[in-house]
């Protein structure tokens, strides 16, 4: 790895839900165009359209001081069909932006995928189908192929747990189903593609490095008993391990394995698989920070898993309880949390990145943080102290972690600019720059956009950004 790399100050986005242009240069239908259109939900038709506007997004980013921009590439753009064929005014459209990227002086980081996988693949049977992690195979050596000379991060998945459990478990993210057995069996797939990516990446001797990124939940518990920290293991194997042990060091967790196997045929995990696993390890760790998960142990009932999508209406109406595994404490009354009922806790980002450190000694970069929230982008600049605020609290914990040995080589903020969030739609707004989606998707840089201008250059020239008043 380039260890004279600057730190990176970034931002990040995810192609469905920023790029729009769903039909346009050639690109093929996703699961999510059609999942969405199929049962009439708010869609990424158009998103923040920067698939015509991503100029003026990077050079906004550059103005703002960000030297990194984490964003990922749509596989049905690129890639025309189960054949394989590339599309190469997909290929013309990412090549532009990476080179606008490297224009303005804006290191392009990553993602090959981040969720919206062709239809056509779907359509024989998605993440369930061993040919997809092929497929995976084939699409990521054509992105280093294309893009390699010029793009030195990569990222093979964004958090396979969050869309692994929402697609098969929880139900409420294409191909929505909620089936425990096939969720282990696109979890392994999903794992398992990645390996392959990573074998691909070395095997074709590009430059840079490859990790992947994960939706990063570090365990606390209620208390000290025995219970509680055996509830604390299958919480992390559920929100962490299978992921983090298995790209970090080749192996899935032992324990998980041995409760699945009493339960689901796992034939499907053969030899051959489980060396490539060995062999697909990844070069660094990105984690997305949101939240940790507080956890007390499994009393009883079925497994029950209910996600906040509609923001401050139904706060409080989360619930992650797991048969047998553990309970997800989410309605303690001290808990600070978003109107969508995301707890607020910067301390878990500190406590898990040296935990992580502890465990797998890699490199670690902050792909995601930071805080949805329904704001009117019509009057001006968006006031947004809280996201400021959201920010400032988990960079010092992770600079109170890198004195701790933590080896973090960079942060992005979710998101760059305002875009779509998956089931929550446009309202739950997360960018530094305001897009407003009635009024020609016109731009207005955030408050907090001016803020993260002001601390990077405060952090590049060595003297650490002070609040007005303090200097
Ligand atoms: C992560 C995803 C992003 C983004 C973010 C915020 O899980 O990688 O794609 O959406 O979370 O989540 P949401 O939009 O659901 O609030």
């Amino acid at each position: 790895m380039d260890t004279t790399a600057p730190f990176f100050w970034g931002s990040a986005t995810a192609s469905y839900q920023c790029e729009g242009a769903w039909q346009e240069g050639g690109k093929a239908e996703s699961m999510w165009d059609r999942y969405l259109h199929e049962n009439d939900l708010e869609n990424g038709d158009v998103a923040s359209d920067h698939y015509h506007r991503y100029r003026e997004d990077i050079e906004t980013m550059a103005k703002g001081g960000q030297n990194a921009y984490r964003f990922s590439l749509s596989w049905p753009r690129i890639i025309k069909n189960r054949e394989g064929e590339v599309n190469e005014e997909g290929i013309a459209f990412y090549n532009s932006l990476i080179d606008t990227c490297h224009e303005f002086g804006v290191e392009p980081f990553v993602t090959i995928y981040h969720w919206d996988l062709p239809q056509y693949w779907e359509d024989e049977g998605g993440w369930l189908n061993e040919e997809t992690a092929h497929a995976f195979e084939h699409y990521a050596r054509v992105c280093f192929d294309r893009f390699g000379d010029r793009v030195r991060y990569w990222a093979t998945f964004n958090e396979p747990k969050w869309f692994v459990m929402s697609g098969y478990l929880i139900g409420n993210y294409p191909p929505a189903l909620q089936d425990p057995e096939k969720c282990a069996h696109a979890a392994f797939n999903v794992m398992y593609a990645s390996a392959l990516g990573v074998k691909a990446f070395r095997a074709g001797g590009y430059e840079g490095s490859i990790g992947i990124v994960h939706s990063f939940g570090p365990v606390d518990g209620v208390d000290d008993t025995l219970d509680t920290k055996i509830a604390m293991r299958f919480a992390d194997n559920y929100a962490n391990n299978w992921i983090l042990d298995t790209a970090a060091t080749g192996e899935l967790p032992i324990d998980l394995l041995t409760d699945l196997n009493r339960r689901f045929d796992l034939s499907y995990i053969t030899p051959d698989k489980l060396q490539a696993l060995r062999e697909g390890t990844v070069d660094f760790l990105g984690l997305n920070y949101y939240s940790r998960v507080l956890v007390r142990p499994y009393t009883d009932g079925e497994t029950q898993l209910v996600v906040n999508n509609s923001g401050s209406a139904f706060k409080g109406s989360q619930r992650v309880v797991i048969k047998g595994w553990f309970e997800q404490v989410l309605d303690d009354p001290n808990m600070q949390t978003t109107e969508w009922g995301t707890e607020i806790y910067p301390d878990g980002l500190r406590r898990g990145l040296i935990e992580v450190t502890r465990r797998y000694h890699l490199p670690i970069y902050i792909t995601e943080n930071g805080i949805g929230v329904a704001e009117d982008v019509s009057q001006g600049e968006v006031q947004d102290d809280y996201r400021i605020a959201f920010m400032k609290d988990h960079i010092a914990a992770i600079k109170a972690a890198q004195e701790a040995g933590a080896d973090v080589r960079g942060y992005f903020v979710w998101s760059t600019f305002d875009l779509y969030s998956w089931k929550n739609g446009c309202r739950k707004r997360y960018g530094l720059v305001a897009v407003d989606f009635e009024n020609g998707y016109t731009r207005t840089p955030k408050k907090s956009y001016r803020w993260y201008r002001d601390f990077i250059a405060g952090e590049q020239t060595g003297k650490p950004y002070q609040e007005e008043g303090q200097r």
